[in-house]
């Protein structure tokens, strides 16, 4: 029941606490406005906006180790961990707006919740895959993956906020797209894991066609199964998507990002994804802003099934002139 039959959710995530920047919050509302809904309104099967949750505001939240807000952002995932696996759980293509990448832990393990056989393809400049002691920040939205992956069980203090969740997912069902900014840390958890991973580099010597059937292959060839897309609008280039809290040059053109969610959505497969890092405060200006935002529209409807060249429409004839 997780193929093309399905109707699409849209959940928005007001969340920041994830990193130190104000304003990604406001991601939700600036992919709305860029017309998120207009734009899905010919799409094939029933579209609802679940609208935004709302996360519980902590008094007193000392940081641990060096993480900062470990129990606002470990309530706030446990939120959209149980949203998700209700929008899930009801039949539906779910799309997360984020908000900062720390809400993937919540997205992930609520979607791993109803399909516990997910794949993971993580389209970002960064591995996110940070455990408290390797982190340069203390920043969480830099290390979400670490949380999920039982190799890294004992890697991974007990912080405070996390406790509802244990680690759900192996390296092997992890592919990463776009990497150019690999702390030290995370490229020996890279190695050691032996996750399968395409840098920047990669996508020049290969081509995004290469490493598009490499991915899928690696990830579907033993068996079909739900793909959970997590996409941090940073993996474009900072040209592209200059609205977003640490960008890095050298990122994914307009044509290798869309190519990229061509690909997925031809498997049939998508069933979670999230759209994070719009940050509406962060551009020189409205039109950096909308830019960004339109980027993330773009990137949801082609995940969705937009086409460039053109959909098989309820017009399948020309019509003759009377
Ligand atoms: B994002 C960083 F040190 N690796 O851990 C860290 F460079 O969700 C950046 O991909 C993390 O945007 C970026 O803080 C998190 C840093
Ligand atoms: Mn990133
Ligand atoms: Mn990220
Ligand atoms: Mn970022």
């Amino acid at each position: 029941q997780q193929n093309r039959a399905q109707s699409v959710a849209i959940l928005g995530a007001p969340f920041s606490k994830g990193q130190k920047r104000g304003g990604v919050e406001h991601g939700p509302k600036a992919i709305r406005d860029a017309g998120l809904v207009e734009r899905l309104a010919n799409h094939k099967n029933p579209v609802h906006d679940l609208g935004d949750l709302s996360f519980p505001y902590l008094e007193k939240d000392d940081s641990f180790i060096n993480v900062t807000s470990p129990r606002t952002v470990g309530r706030a995932n446990q939120v959209v961990s149980e949203a998700v696996s209700k929008a899930v759980e009801a039949g539906h293509t779910t799309i997360l707006l984020g908000g900062d990448h720390s809400l993937a832990i919540g997205s992930v393990k609520g979607h791993a919740q109803q399909r516990p056989d997910l794949c993971l393809i993580w389209v970002d400049a960064h591995a996110d895959i940070n455990t408290p002691e390797t982190s340069p920040s203390g920043n969480l939205h830099g290390q979400p993956v670490a949380f999920m992956l039982t190799e890294l069980k004992d890697k991974i203090p007990d912080i405070p906020g996390f406790s509802w969740m244990k680690p759900f997912l192996t390296a092997k069902d992890v592919v990463y797209i776009g990497l150019r900014d690999v702390d030290p840390g995370e490229h020996v958890i890279l190695k050691d894991l032996g996750i399968q991973s395409f840098s920047m580099r990669d996508i020049d010597k290969l081509g995004i066609q290469k490493v598009m059937e490499v991915t899928l292959d690696h990830l579907l060839a033993r068996k079909k199964r739900p793909i959970h897309l997590s996409f941090d609008i940073d993996a474009f280039d900072p040209s592209l998507a200059p609205a977003t809290g640490t960008p890095v040059n050298g990122g994914l053109t307009y044509r290798e990002g869309i190519y990229i969610t061509e690909e997925i959505h031809n498997t049939g497969l998508l069933s979670v994804m999230d759209l994070v890092e719009v940050n509406p405060m962060l551009g020189a200006n409205p039109e950096a802003v909308e830019a960004t935002a339109s980027l993330a529209v773009d990137v949801i409807t082609s995940s969705l099934g937009q086409t460039r060249e053109g959909a098989l429409a309820i017009l399948h004839t020309v019509p003759n002139t009377a």
